[in-house]
């Protein structure tokens, strides 16, 4: 049996903070990158917790994200656009930055888009679109990655793993979240599977030659492929354009010419919508929330889950007992703190 360390939430948030503190990141990246990782870990999202911390300290090593950046907000007044440059730093402290202004023109004008430009990225979504429901907007959030998916039909990996997320805000409920890869699988689990040295499971993956394949290794040298197939296909491209190409950043190709590998963390770009249910609704029959209510009771009527409910009951469990970490993983954290 496996043995494991039950560590409390936040002795886990100051465990990661102090690695990146150490790696030489200042205040604003350390804080809002452990907080992201942290919150993989608490919410049973192991593919973007603490398995990501030395991608994003080999990033740094090879001067492919700045430390010490400090994200600009440009407010854009009027508009229902509003920017961050995240000055070549990670997107999370870039995102803290920008979404109470995001929240306030949304609210205003009824739509309003956050956008992020010259960031590295490699967390999860779901924190971001639950940024956007904590303020009562729902939210839809989107960005490249590096080019690692063939789009259908095709055996070049062109397209990033490109995740896509959307969150509706409850009321005295967690939201209705969804966030995922438009590959079949995110690329973490990819990894995951080859550490563990286990098989994938068939039609995620093809190889260097286009032939499908359940090897991780191969995968990893190959290409993924879409969700869906054809439909994740033009999910994925539709990524690249509103996200990439549309906000004046880069597409997942390019990163991957600027990076030259995909063992670093991606730098690009990351659109973030913002909507006012109410302002939509207005003057029509219904409140919003209510309605969306009846919606999800008769999914959940009809046998199914909502999306999230696995990472809702996974973050009760670990606020009320602390978060379960593996040997190995507690002597990673010791490692890294000591490096
Ligand atoms: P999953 O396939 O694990 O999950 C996708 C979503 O579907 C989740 O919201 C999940 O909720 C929900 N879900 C899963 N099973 C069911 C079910 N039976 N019924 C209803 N809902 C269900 O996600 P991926 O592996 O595709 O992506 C994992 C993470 O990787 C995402 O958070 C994504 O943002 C991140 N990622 C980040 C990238 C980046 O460049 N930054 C690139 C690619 C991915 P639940 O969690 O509750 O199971
Ligand atoms: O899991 O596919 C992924 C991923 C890529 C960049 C960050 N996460």
């Amino acid at each position: 049996m496996t043995q494991t360390t039950i560590l409390p939430i936040d002795a886990l948030f100051s465990r990661v903070e102090a690695i990146f503190l150490k790696a030489g990141l200042n205040a604003v990246q350390a804080g809002a990158l452990a907080r992201v990782i942290v919150a993989g870990e608490r919410d049973a999202c192991k593919s973007h917790g603490i398995y990501r911390i030395e991608g994003a300290l080999r990033t740094v090593k090879a001067g492919k994200v700045k430390p010490d950046a400090v994200p600009v907000l440009d407010r854009n007044e009027g508009s229902a656009i509003v920017k961050v440059n995240a000055g070549g730093g990670f997107a999370n402290p870039a995102f803290e930055l920008g979404v109470p202004e995001l929240a306030a023109r949304a609210r205003k004008l009824g739509i309003a888009a956050l956008v992020i430009n010259d960031c590295t990225h490699f967390s999860a979504l779901w924190p971001e679109v639950e940024a956007v429901t904590n303020e009562g907007l729902a939210g839809l959030v989107m960005c490249p990655s590096y080019a690692t998916v063939a789009p259908t039909g095709g055996n070049k990996p062109l397209l990033g793993t490109n995740p896509f997320a959307f969150g509706w805000p409850r009321k005295d409920t967690s939201p209705y979240v969804f966030d995922f890869a438009t590959s079949v699988a995110a690329r973490g689990e990819i990894e995951l599977h080859r550490r563990a040295g286990k098989q994938l499971p068939e039609g995620w993956a093809i190889d260097a030659d286009g032939n499908p394949t359940t090897d991780p290794e191969a995968a990893l040298a190959g290409a993924m492929l879409p969700f869906g197939g054809h439909k994740g296909s033009a999910i994925g491209t539709m990524i690249e354009l509103l996200a990439g190409i549309m906000i004046g950043d880069l597409t997942s190709p390019e990163v991957l010419d600027y990076l030259g590998t995909t063992t670093l963390a991606p730098f690009h770009g990351e659109l973030i919508i913002a909507m006012s249910p109410e302002a939509f609704a207005k003057g029509r029959p219904g409140d919003p929330f209510a309605r969306a209510e009846v919606l999800f009771e008769a999914i959940v009527g009809a046998g199914a889950r909502l999306p999230s409910q696995r990472r809702f009951a996974a973050r009760k469990k670990s606020e009320a007992e602390g978060v379960s970490l593996t040997a190995a993983e507690i002597e990673q954290l010791d490692r890294l703190l000591d490096k």
